[in-house]
């Protein structure tokens, strides 16, 4: 079989600013190129918040109209560890079946509905949290059967003991595919890493979402990918390599078995760290000239027609500046005007806090629920009680279940 898989979509990113479209574009682009795979992966956080806008929404379902209404030979034969196939209710069980995990982003308060969950009960895909379905297709060399096990994100603190619990194991017959949305040691770095060494073993193939850089590996006797994004959150790296779609041939030799596909609808990311010291409004107008010149020269070769064609001119790319060395004054706004035609400019100040640093201007402007979210942590904070679960209870007071939330901070 032929197995698209993608990963941290992050449909709804950037909602308001220039960059709001390119998480569907990237997200069309690549379910295009999966139209004659026989099933669909994704990885988690498919959508960038936890109760997405109806705007959002329905957009994450359009797209995928488009593998739901394809034609297709493989069925979903059956399920692991109560995974109940027959009520599972595909809208036309003729598709390309769509395999979802939830995210970090898209996590809710146990007893509530996550968006992906909420896609399975309308029909748009099948959703996994520490169980499996076994996919069957009728082929010449007789039936092909994929196992598919997935364990949803949960808070990086419980991944190994939630991993160990449900402890799945390959499935005789099956090429076996185990999926998971954490933070992975050693691919990040974060407070609460769960090792790789964890994994359970004797699977085929490996799919970690989360990490937003690709990366594929020899992983056990199997091997591992790391989607990636398509759309990039944050930019703090000299070069970031864009993720996106990979396609895995159930069939090939395992060197063959993983490709990714190169994307057109990626938007350029630039990093480029400047020392304020010696670097003044003129140099800086011309690094950022020459950027984009070598960015136009590298577009214009592999995508020649481009513009004659009248398809969609070339997206701008994003130039993200680090300023070091001592703070000074610099017509940085200027700059932006300047090339607002050209580049998406974003400067970001060495003496800023580090947090905030890594979104771009656009992002600073924080929504109501996040402005609100960040005062219920400070005060969670100076109360003394674990911020951790500052999450659960502001989710908790936005849904009015307020014995809820005296219960959760009195087990505090
Ligand atoms: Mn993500």
């Amino acid at each position: 079989m032929r197995i698209g898989i993608i990963s941290d979509l992050h449909l709804g990113y950037g909602l308001g600013t220039d960059r709001e479209s390119d998480a569907y574009e990237a997200t069309e682009e690549m379910l295009e190129k999966m139209k004659d795979c026989d099933a669909i992966l994704i990885a988690g956080d498919m959508f960038d918040t936890r109760v997405p806008r109806t705007e959002v929404f329905v957009k994450g379902m359009q797209l995928l109209m488009k593998p739901m209404m394809s034609q297709n030979k493989v069925r979903i034969a059956d399920g692991i560890n109560n995974k109940k196939v027959d009520e599972i209710p595909l809208i036309k069980s003729e598709g390309i079946p769509v395999i979802a995990i939830h995210g970090t982003h898209e996590r809710r308060v146990r007893g509530l509905l996550n968006p992906v969950e909420a896609l399975e009960r309308a029909g748009f895909l099948v959703y996994l949290h520490c169980n499996g379905v076994i996919l069957e297709r009728d082929g010449d060399a007789g039936k092909e059967r994929v196992c598919v096990q997935g364990m949803s994100g949960v808070p990086d603190q419980y991944s190994e003991s939630v991993l160990e619990q449900w402890n799945p194991v390959p499935t005789p017959g099956c090429f076996n595919i185990f999926m998971i949305h954490q933070s992975i040691a050693p691919f990040m770095y974060a407070p609460h890493l769960l090792p790789v060494e964890k994994f359970p073993k004797g699977f085929d193939l490996y799919v970690c979402g989360h990490m937003h850089d690709p990366v594929k590996t020899a992983h056990d006797s199997g091997t591992l990918i790391i989607p990636g994004a398509p759309v990039t959150t944050q930019i703090t790296k000299e070069s970031a390599n864009p993720g996106g779609l990979w396609i895995v041939d159930t069939r090939a030799t395992k060197a063959d078995q993983a490709k990714q596909i190169p994307l057109e609808s990626i938007r350029a990311v630039f990093f480029r760290k400047m020392d304020t010291e010696t670097t003044g409004r003129d140099e800086m107008i011309n690094e950022i000239n020459q950027i984009l010149q070598s960015h136009s020269q590298s577009h214009s070769q592999s995508h020649s027609q481009h513009m004659e064609d009248g398809k969609e001119p070339v997206k701008k790319p994003i130039i993200r500046i680090k300023l070091t060395g001592k703070e000074r004054e610099l017509p940085l706004e200027n700059i932006k005007t300047m090339f607002q035609d050209r580049a998406l400019i974003s400067f970001k100040k060495a003496t800023e806090d580090e947090h905030i640093q890594a979104k771009t201007v656009e992002e600073h402007r924080l929504s109501v629920q996040e402005t609100g979210k960040k005062l219920l942590e400070d005060n969670l904070r100076e109360a003394k009680l674990d911020p951790r679960i500052f999450e659960d209870v502001f989710e908790l007071i936005l849904e009015n279940k307020n014995d809820e939330v005296i219960e959760l901070l009195r087990k505090e």
